[in-house]
């Protein structure tokens, strides 16, 4: 199959040499994209055989027809939008956005003082980059509690609820600069969620020290309860860290390494031949942590154990050049280090490092394969096969593996362990496979998540749009059967399937997320499931009122001109799916108020005269008349 075998007549019109930067887009995307951007335009026939051919080879029905759910729940990184989307898979039809990092008008996310709680010393930051969203597991099976995300940067790490698919824990990581590879322990549970820093800084990073001596800089790796969300320890390495993932042992993880130089620039980033992949022990730092044996820096408490090289904690196994993704495969078996710059991706068996870590074997020999894919290996995924398919940046594909073929070769044998290279659209940086992070791969769906688009959806503009590619991977050969487009690189997703996620319908009144507010109100005498009340306290007034569709229990209600003013209000429709939502004109003030939630938001009253507040999520056949007035007094 040719790249872009389904042109619009924009191919060839796109002028591959077009840049004003100086860097060719010819030279950075490699001779496969090239061929693509001269391609010539197939006829309105040629596209109609060919796509009738394609469908006929489609295996996996990817149709979801009215009324049908989907088999699938996709998490989505919304990459630097700092939210999360939730797709229904295989249809990629987008069923909801979880607000995370961002501010979101729809929800109020950022905006209400719930949201600002959870936001906890990092309320007054906006902007946030996703990259990577994986699910709390027990024994290995993913366990529908919780997923976590990183916020590169701002270097934070949120927990979302997966019961009502809400943000409910959020810290900024200290010691640190850009949160970058995100993991969960798998075995026996998620007890650590664990996340690399990526930008090596001094240590302490106090504005003491010269911008010109380097040496204090490092990274560190990073331990945090998943159900405290704090960080239970961080470990000192050496060189600065890119992707990480946990055994199904509960003994090791592993991260890559680029940059081992410790450089300051590109060119100092790139001298070495070889970086490493880092494995931790987490029996030996759990020792070490408990023993004492650990630093503090910045002026914080949080445990910093030396993992450097010589130290017991760690061992760094050289990889070539600047690694990236590093991915378990399901089997449990090994650890996949990507090559990034370097065509080949490394085998780590995870049997062997008892023995690395016992100074039985030299680092080296952990590794027992070292397959040669093509250009610019980023991610690699797994099914229950024995495959592995592989993100080619470079070559804008995806090639599939085998895996103990891969070993065989390393030993010697002729053996060819590609499977097949599939073209994707374009540049793919991670891929996940249905399940592929947990024992329970099933080998059915791969996305594979392209950064560029080009030529594949209507234009839109200068921005393009990413596109996340649906292929189904159930029988010998892959099959692209979707292109999705996204907006704000994903970098990540993971599928799990929908019967390991049971959300709620409702609210229950008790719910930890507003059960402050609710407390709050108990301070004032005020019940929230009954009372429509004003407190006046000082320069603050507290407005409590209850919602029932199609009416707010409080039709007006009165203010001083700069008023610090908090409305409280309480759904109390039973029934699924009749959200309110409460908005208030001219003050930026919005939020939604789902069934049996109670929601709050504080704003300065700093506008005369009335002003109307409604409800903007349409509930009702009087929606509309849905509405009330605050009257903001100028005396
Ligand atoms: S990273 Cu973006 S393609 Cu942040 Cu997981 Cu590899
Ligand atoms: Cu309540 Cu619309």
């Amino acid at each position: 199959m040719k790249k872009n075998d389904n042109p619009t007549e924009l191919s060839g019109e796109i002028n591959a040499e077009d840049s004003s930067n100086g860097l060719s887009r010819r030279g950075f995307l490699g001779a496969g994209a090239v061929a693509a951007a001269g391609a010539v335009p197939m006829t309105a026939a040629m596209f109609a055989a060919s796509a009738k051919t394609q469908a006929a080879e489609i295996r996996n029905d990817t149709s979801v027809h009215p009324g049908e759910l989907d088999e699938y729940y996709g998490f989505w990184s919304g990459g630097h939008s700092g939210e999360i989307r939730i797709l229904g898979i295989p249809s990629m039809r987008e069923l909801m956005r979880i607000p995370v990092f961002n501010t979101d008008s729809a929800t109020g996310w950022g905006l209400t003082n719930e949201s600002k709680r959870v936001k906890g010393d990092s309320a007054h930051i906006h902007a946030g980059d996703c990259h990577h969203p994986h699910m709390s597991m027990t024994d290995g099976h993913y366990n529908g509690k919780y997923v976590f995300i990183n916020d590169k940067a701002n270097s934070r790490v949120a927990r979302v609820r997966c019961d009502v698919m809400k943000t409910d824990k959020m810290i900024t990581i200290p010691n640190v600069q850009a949160i970058h590879g995100l993991r969960v322990q798998k075995v026996p549970y998620t007890k650590y969620v664990i996340c690399n820093a990526e930008f090596e800084i001094p240590m302490n990073n106090d504005g003491k020290s010269s911008m010109e001596d380097v040496s204090t800089y490092r990274s560190l790796f990073n331990v945090i309860d998943a159900e405290a969300m704090e960080v239970a320890f961080q470990v000192m390495v050496d060189g600065n860290l890119d992707n990480t993932d946990a055994d199904y042992d509960g003994r090791f993880f592993a991260s890559t390494c680029y940059n081992s130089e410790m450089g300051m620039t590109l060119g100092e980033m790139v001298v070495a031949e070889r970086d490493h992949v880092v494995i931790f022990d987490l029996h030996a730092c759990e020792k070490a942590l408990k023993a004492g044996k650990f630093k503090t820096y910045n002026d914080n408490k949080v445990p910093v154990l030396d993992g450097t090289k010589g130290s017991n904690l760690t061992r760094y196994i050289p990889v070539p050049k600047s690694p990236h993704g590093l991915n378990t495969s399901s089997d449990g078996k090994y650890f996949v280090a990507n090559g990034k710059l370097s065509p080949t991706v490394s085998v780590i068996s995870i049997k062997k490092l008892a023995d690395l870590f016992d100074d039985k074997i030299k680092p080296r020999d952990a590794i027992v394969a070292e397959p040669e894919l093509g250009l610019g290996p980023l991610h690699t995924a797994f099914d229950n096969r024995g495959n592995a398919y592989t993100t080619l940046f470079l070559d804008s594909q995806i090639a599939k593996w085998n895996v103990e073929e891969a070993i065989e070769a390393y030993q010697g044998k002729k053996v060819n362990y590609i499977r097949q290279k599939l073209d994707v659209h374009y540049q793919p940086g991670h891929n996940h496979t249905s399940q592929g992070e947990t024992r329970d791969a099933d080998g059915k769906w791969l996305i594979s998540l392209c950064k560029f688009s080009k030529d594949r959806f209507l234009p839109v503009g200068p921005l393009h749009p990413e596109n996340d590619q649906l292929i189904d991977i159930s029988g010998d050969e892959m099959k692209l059967v979707h292109d999705g487009p996204t907006y704000a690189e994903p970098h990540d997703c993971m599928i799990v399937h929908r019967s390991k996620v049971k959300p709620k319908k409702v609210w229950t009144r008790d719910d930890p997320i507003f059960a402050e507010t609710v407390a709050m109100a108990k301070r004032d005498g005020v019940n929230v499931e009954s009372d429509n009340k004003i407190i006046r306290d000082g320069n603050k007034v507290r407005v409590y009122m209850t919602s029932v569709a199609p009416a707010f229990g409080m039709n007006d209600f009165k203010v001083k001109l700069g008023n610090e003013v908090t409305v409280v209000v309480t759904n109390l429709d039973k029934i699924e799916d009749v959200t309110h939502g409460f908005c208030l004109t001219n003050h930026g003030v919005q939020m939604e108020v789902a069934p049996q939630a109670t929601a709050s938001i504080t704003f300065i009253a700093d506008k005369p005269g009335v002003q109307w507040y409604y409800c903007n999520w349409f509930c009702h056949a009087l929606h509309m008349e849905m509405r009330g007035r605050m009257f903001v007094s100028a005396e």
